[in-house]
């Protein structure tokens, strides 16, 4: 492997062009391993002349040690993994550019929000939370949105969530909840989920995070894309001017194609159909060149108004509902290349809560505090040492340029002095900022004066106010998903304690949702707990956050020899025209003949895809095709599939034979199938205009003999 000429450590001069962007990109390009079409050579760069055969004494005879290119060559393959993140292990990254829409100049110095129009270049790294690296991505988890800036003032990581809210309120708790999320110790059971007795034991224990598991069981928690979350940065953080003038911020990442979830049971059908469904989603996006687009937001309080609200600015348990501050756009998150290497990028990327800019400052909120030591300290193991900053994906486009030394994997042949200040190496590197001078970090000046104690805030007791809050701002069949989590969760868990303690504690929210809990579970209803406001807020559901659009919704297309083409086509054309996806499935590849004339080709054979992989289902006409379709099981479990999880159908002509094989409910037959996103016709009149609009809804949660 060749790199090109390198001086690591240090950007090169110019770096910091007119556009930032490129910046990164060349940057990264100094990295990147030649094309291989030079000779294999040893690490040494040895030419060799045989990687298949081990050098031996005779050829039936043993292996020799001397064989210099078979150790090198098994040692490297022993040493290639390193220790997996010990949260938010599996995930996926990509690189783009954040540009400013509005500048905050007015709240913060920081130089990247300040111009508006100016691409910071950025990259993206999605997770799950509990499970290993090798765990499905379709699992009932939080998901990690983090994104680090590589501004001209140094890198700036907002290392957020896809729930605005966390677990716990301190972060000294952190290794007891994660200890009980993960799999339990003894069987190493179960991989990514946290339907286990110790993961409610604890939460049954710490009611300040009932707020969270609202979220955990909501639809939040199964996202059908990457592309379809929103993002926080969860914390209240602190925008800073030049002149030390202090602003509170909460972060909010908004996506372009709105928000959108899997329903339950398809989840666990993909975990085995494709475990990859959010990576590949993601990654098949890009190289498409649909790229995913989400609006950044800010929430700005100004520091006289810290203590006018109902709860405390720095509990983490808590959001600001956008009714009381709006949420405003400021600018926008372009993912726009994958990866060349998983390993190099999106597994050696490090995030860490103090990577800051001059402008963004920390509150005391207690998570964030402990969370700015815990960062740096996992990248120091996780990758080997203190150099990891010098690692492509990691390194600043900003210069670099201090006495830090040494260590494994140093990367920098270092010339002269190493220490401050000295006069040998002329004073430098000197400290920045004489003067006042702009793009220099300095901490904003609170004033502190307080007793040192181990005591929570009175102001954090609260801790069912904004469980009830979101709770009545769901949409019924939002509500009737949660309940039906909470019942699938704690049916997992085996002790009948635990359970009871948790619905005792989900009467503190609402009295329905414990009523509903209770009864899967076949508890007593728990008399209602305290009081439970009626206070909505309408941000909050899924049902108001739909999005632009149906770019890149996929529709499967179940066709056999005979199909009708030309009003498929029709159909397909209106699909396409909207940026959907439309694939043609058949029960093997090649191409189909159609009924009275022309061909179709098929995308994919219809035993490799399973309907769960898909947004929608559209059965074309054809008596002889519709016949065959009807006749193979895989196909009619297609519709009904499709149907059960809520998705839009629709069939033309004598496709509507396939539905009626699947046995919809009688509702959809009995003239109710519009309502419900079932749309049938004799051509294919109307039905594209139809069923895009459907797909714009995404999914019919209101039908009968629904499979939640
Ligand atoms: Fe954390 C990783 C998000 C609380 C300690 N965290 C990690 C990642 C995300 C978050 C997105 C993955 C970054 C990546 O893709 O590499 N974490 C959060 C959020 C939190 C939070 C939104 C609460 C608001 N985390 C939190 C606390 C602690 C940690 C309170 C410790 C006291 N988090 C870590 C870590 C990880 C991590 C152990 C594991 C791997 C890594 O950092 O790089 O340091």
């Amino acid at each position: 492997m060749h790199l090109m000429s390198v001086n690591p450590g240090q950007a090169g001069p110019g770096s910091l062009g007119n556009e930032p962007r490129d910046a990164k990109d060349e940057q990264l390009d100094r990295f990147r391993s030649a094309p291989r079409h030079d000779a294999l050579t040893t690490d040494q760069g040895v030419r060799v002349d045989d990687t298949d055969n081990a050098l031996r004494a005779g050829q039936r005879g043993p292996t020799l040690l001397e064989d210099f290119h078979n150790r090198e060559k098994i040692t490297r393959f022993d040493h290639e993994r390193i220790p997996e993140r010990v949260v938010h292990a599996r995930g996926a990254g990509a690189y783009g550019y954040f540009e400013t829409t509005e500048s905050l100049a007015e709240y913060t110095c920081a130089d990247f929000l300040s111009e508006v129009g100016r691409r910071t270049p950025v990259f993206v790294r999605f997770s799950t939370v509990q499970g290993p690296r090798g765990s499905a991505d379709t699992v009932r988890d939080v998901r990690g949105f983090a994104t680090k800036f590589y501004t001209r003032e140094g890198n700036y990581d907002l290392v957020g969530n896809n729930m605005p809210v966390f677990f716990i309120q301190d972060a000294i708790k952190f290794p007891d909840f994660v200890h009980a999320v993960k799999m339990e110790p003894h069987n190493e059971i179960p991989t990514g989920a946290s339907a286990h007795d110790t993961f409610w034991d604890f939460c049954s224990l710490q009611p300040e995070s009932t707020h969270m598991l609202m979220w955990l069981m909501s639809d939040r928690a199964i996202p059908r894309s990457f592309r379809m979350m929103q993002g926080f940065g969860v914390h209240t953080f602190r925008f800073v001017t030049a002149d030390g003038r202090g602003t509170f911020v909460k972060f909010h990442w908004k996506p372009k194609l709105g928000v959108h979830s899997l329903v339950w049971d398809e989840t666990q059908l993909i975990a085995g159909r494709d475990p990859d469904f959010n990576r590949r989603d993601l990654w098949e996006a890009i190289e498409a060149g649909e790229y995913p687009e989400w609006e950044l937001g800010v929430q700005l309080v100004p520091e006289a108004d810290e203590h006018k609200f109902d709860f405390d600015l720095l509990d983490a348990t808590k959001i600001i509902p956008e009714e009381l501050v709006p949420v405003r756009p400021v600018g926008r998150l372009v993912l726009d290349r994958n990866p060349q290497n998983f390993f190099a990028e999106t597994e050696q990327v490090a995030f860490h809560t103090a990577n800051v800019v001059p402008g963004i400052d920390f509150t005391n909120d207690p998570l964030l505090q402990g969370r700015n030591f815990s960062y740096l300290d996992t990248q120091l193991i996780r990758l080997g040492g203190p150099n990891f900053a010098q690692l492509p994906v990691n390194r600043p486009v900003a210069d670099v340029n201090n006495n830090h030394r040494d260590g494994y994997g140093q990367q920098v042949i270092h010339p002269g002095t190493n220490y401050f200040p000295n006069s040998l190496g002329g004073g430098c590197p000197a400290h920045a900022g004489a003067g006042g001078a702009p793009g220099v970090f300095r901490h904003y000046q609170e004033r502190v004066d307080g007793h040192k104690i181990r005591v929570r805030s009175e102001s954090f007791q609260d801790h069912y106010s904004q469980a009830t809050l979101f709770w009545n701002s769901m949409a019924d069949w939002e509500k009737r998903h949660i309940v039906q989590a909470f019942r699938f969760e704690l049916g997992k868990c085996d002790s009948m304690a635990v359970r009871e303690r948790m619905v005792g504690n989900l009467a503190h929210v609402h009295p329905d949702l414990a009523a509903g809990v209770a009864e899967g579970l076949g508890l007593p209803v728990p008399a209602a707990a305290g009081t439970v406001t009626g206070a909505a807020s309408p941000a909050l559901s899924q049902a108001n956050l739909l999005g632009e659009g149906i770019r890149t919704r996929k529709v499967a297309v179940l066709a056999a020899d005979g199909v009708e083409v030309p009003p498929l086509e029709e159909v397909r054309r209106e699909l396409v025209g909207q940026g959907v996806i439309v694939e043609v499935l058949a029960a093997s590849g090649g191409t189909l003949t159609g009924k009275d004339s022309g061909t179709l080709k098929v995308d994919r054979a219809l035993p490799t895809m399973a309907s769960v992989l898909y947004d929608a289902v559209l059965v074309p006409g054809g008596d002889d095709a519709v016949a065959t379709l009807a006749a193979d099981p895989a196909a009619v479990r297609y519709v009904e599939e499709a149907y059960r999880h809520g998705k839009p159908l629709a069939a033309l002509g004598s496709g509507s034979r396939l539905l009626a094989a699947a046995r919809l409910p009688e509702a959809v037959a009995g003239g109710a199938g519009r309502e419900l996103g079932v749309f049938t016709s004799a051509g294919s009149g109307g039905v594209a205009r139809d069923f895009a609009q459907a797909l714009g809804r995404h999914r019919f949660p209101n039908r009968p003999g629904l499979l939640n």
